[in-house]
């Protein structure tokens, strides 16, 4: 029995699902076919208790038809499930580079201001399971959820991969000091969070390759998000620059909160790379 002597939820999955992104998503629609939701994207299982308590945060700009993808695929599954989830959708306001990194330490922030979310999903946009069995939900160790992506052709482009998808309980994420800050433009601050979870003596759980299958929304490179030339040498440094960037030096402000049905959207000046 749980807590609230209810008992522990069971999971009955459907297995693999059909994923593809030809058809138009209404999501007034989605609305309708997710009666269950609260305010702001939130669910809680009614007859029995969630395994977990768990914030999904969405960095985001300018993506909105990908986002109704996402909220189509993902709010049947995360119920399903069973999770007492909540959907942030972190907006960069402005039009600086983007700053993936630094989107996801402000909905870890903000989200634990809303409730007492015990696992974190960090999720980008474009990326929509293919089987249900990947539980969006945090292990022992850290977790890498999008280990086949069909841009990939199924399978990691490196071992060390840690992008696209990934749980992190809120223990551990406060143990590397949440995520890097200083990282504008495409690419590099996954293998730096990579080496953040090494350095602090953890290894990375993942699904199997078929249960961990996913598709990504094909699309150009957004402006404003060019490959960062520093990556490389920044990622040689995490060691010591884990210590003092990231959730101890995060600095921003919430421009507007936006609470929808299917989700909560977060606007936030993070800043620019000079300041
Ligand atoms: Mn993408």
């Amino acid at each position: 029995m749980g807590s609230r002597g209810y008992p522990t939820c069971l999971i009955i999955p459907v297995g693999p699902l059909h994923v593809e992104f030809s058809q138009v998503v209404n999501l007034k629609n989605v609305e309708k076919e997710n009666p269950e939701l609260r305010e702001g994207g939130r669910y809680t299982p009614k007859d029995c208790k969630a395994l977990q308590k768990v914030a999904i945060i969405i960095p985001f700009r300018n993506r909105d038809e990908h986002l109704k993808y996402w909220l189509f695929y993902l709010h049947p599954i995360l119920q399903r499930q069973q999770l007492d989830y909540g959907i942030y959708v972190i907006n960069q306001d402005g039009e600086e580079t983007f700053n993936r990194a630094k989107l996801l330490n402000v909905g870890f922030t903000e989200a634990l201001k809303e409730y007492d979310y015990d696992c974190f999903v960090f999720s980008d946009v474009d990326l929509i399971p293919m089987d249900d069995r990947n539980i969006y939900k945090c292990y022992n160790q850290p977790r890498h959820l999008s280990v086949s992506m069909d841009k990939f052709g199924f399978r990691l482009p490196y071992n060390q991969y840690f992008g696209g998808v990934s749980a992190l309980s809120k223990e551990q994420f406060q143990k590397i000091n949440g995520f890097p800050n200083n990282y504008w433009g495409w690419g590099g601050e996954d293998d730096d969070i990579y080496n953040r979870l090494v350095f602090k003596g953890m290894g990375i759980s993942r699904p199997d390759a078929a249960i961990g299958k996913c598709r990504m929304i094909r699309h150009m490179r957004d402006t404003k998000n060019e490959p960062n030339p520093q990556r490389f040498n920044k990622i040689a440094h995490t060691k010591e620059t884990m210590k003092s960037d990231g959730l101890n030096s995060l600095t921003y402000t919430v421009i507007k909160t936006d609470k929808f049905q299917l989700y909560t959207k977060i606007t936030v000046d993070i800043g620019s790379p000079k300041s």
